[in-house]
């Protein structure tokens, strides 16, 4: 079972509605004033995540999501409708990309976070909106604006929400089989898991996911056995349950099994042996020391643990265990993370036009050049660096400034100044 779930859709807002030009007509008076109403606003594409859903299944069919354009304004100053959002809602955890760029957009982690991944046109103005006491009919109107189209990727990953520990051969990926869908590898031998297999658990209508890791052994917390990178993975789940053979069937005493699973934990991290525990003593079918067994769960919750006797075998006690389970992550916090800082700016296409607009100016011999984008390279400029410098004048040349700077007269030594930096222009 796959559980790390990626997909690329195309996302496209609405135009927006064009203003209009329009002259009110009445009976009496021969020319009107201006009356040509605004268009409306395109609609913009929101991703939303939404905890009712776990997968991206959906996207697999249908890639392209569009949102309602604007209406052209209309005369006798009626507004155009805007055009309708489109929401696309996403689980929990889903990061998108702009594949165009490669950059990160937003990680919608929490229940209805929301982002805005292409703006709507904005909306020309009708004529009536630029008629004042000077003007008093003009005859134009702008245009509405037009849409963005982005790529998305979609990627979902799914972090467990428990964790299944325990000796190897004790029976994890059996519970993980008995208890979701994924379909792990089961045998009879030590070390029959090698990576973490993922299921996700359905309950009432509430769900959470599951991870069993390759067994632990007496050392693995300094890199013993297959389990020391795993040790990482359960750290970010909520809950662990720890599963024993709780019939010692491998001739182990469970007791001592859940010391030094206990104790390899506590070794690795003391927030690992701080996760809220529960025991799943499994292999029950095989037990025939039942006073053994009493013993072995009494030692257990005498440490504060609570014992969910299970045979994963024969589905027995799995109920009771899952049941457990949820109730414990109804009142555990979900694990704080550290993201990277995402700043991805969705800019409507006017917005960006106008981010990349470089303009040019002169006062005297001097000659300007400032914009936007430009400032924010420019404070990105190590003016020590010859690479980094060369970055940044290449930007100036491809952006045309040089070109309109020599047609405004520029000519041999004359001074370039951006912001408060000055250079010497002199051709290549
Ligand atoms: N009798 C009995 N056998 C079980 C039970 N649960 C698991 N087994 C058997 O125990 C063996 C090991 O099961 P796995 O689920 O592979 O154990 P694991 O803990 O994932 O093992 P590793 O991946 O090697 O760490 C298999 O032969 C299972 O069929 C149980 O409740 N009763
Ligand atoms: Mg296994």
């Amino acid at each position: 079972m796959k559980l790390i779930d990626s997909c690329e859709i195309t996302v496209k807002s609405g135009n927006g509605g064009n203003g209009v030009v329009a002259f009110r007509r009445e009976k009496h008076i021969p020319r009107g004033g201006p009356s040509g109403g605004n268009g409306g606003k395109g609609g913009d594409v929101i991703f939303i995540a939404d905890r009712n859903l776990r997968t991206l299944m959906d996207f697999r069919y249908k890639r392209k999501y569009q949102a309602e354009n604007g209406e052209d304004g209309r005369g006798k100053k009626m507004y155009g409708k805007d055009g309708q959002d489109l929401i696309i809602k996403v689980p929990m955890g889903t990061v998108l990309r702009d594949v165009e760029s490669g950059a990160v957009m937003a990680d919608l982690k929490e229940d209805g976070q929301r982002f805005v991944a292409a703006k709507g046109g904005k909306g020309g103005k009708g004529n009536d909106f630029f008629k004042n006491s000077v003007r008093q009919a003009p005859n134009f109107a702008e245009s509405g604006g037009f849409s963005t189209e982005r790529t998305v990727e979609l990627e979902l990953k799914l972090i467990a929400d428990v964790g299944l520990i325990g000796y190897p051969n004790v029976g994890k990926s059996t519970l993980l089989s008995v208890s979701t869908s994924a379909t792990p590898k089961i045998a009879n031998y030590h070390f029959t898991t090698i990576t973490p297999n993922l299921g996700v658990v359905t309950m009432f209508d509430d769900s959470f996911v599951m991870a069993d890791i390759p067994g632990l052994i007496e050392g693995a917390s300094a890199g013993s056995g297959l389990g020391l990178e795993f040790l990482k993975h359960i750290e970010r789940t909520r809950i662990l349950i720890h599963v024993v053979d709780a019939a010692g069937s491998e001739g182990r005493d469970p007791k001592e099994d859940l010391d030094k699973i206990n104790a390899e934990l506590a070794s690795y991290s003391e927030k690992l042996i701080k996760k809220p525990q529960i025991i799943a003593a499994n292999k029950t079918d095989l037990i025939y020391d039942q006073e053994a067994f009493e013993e072995f769960k009494a030692y257990a919750e005498s440490k504060g643990y609570s014992v969910y006797p299970i045979s994963a075998a024969t589905h027995k006690g799995i109920e009771e265990l899952l049941t457990a389970a949820h109730r414990l992550l109804a009142v555990t916090e979900p694990e704080e993370e550290i993201m990277p800082n995402i700043n991805f700016e969705s800019r409507s296409p006017e917005e960006e036009a106008d981010y990349r607009d470089v303009h040019c100016g002169r006062e005297g011999k001097v000659f300007t050049v400032s914009g936007k984008q430009l400032e924010k390279i420019f404070n990105s400029t190590n003016f020590n660096d010859s690479g980094s410098l060369r970055y940044l004048y290449k930007y100036v040349e491809n952006s045309g400034a040089i070109d309109r700077l020599l047609e405004m007269g520029m000519e041999e030594g004359d001074t370039i100044r951006i912001f408060d930096y000055e250079f010497e222009y002199f051709e290549e």
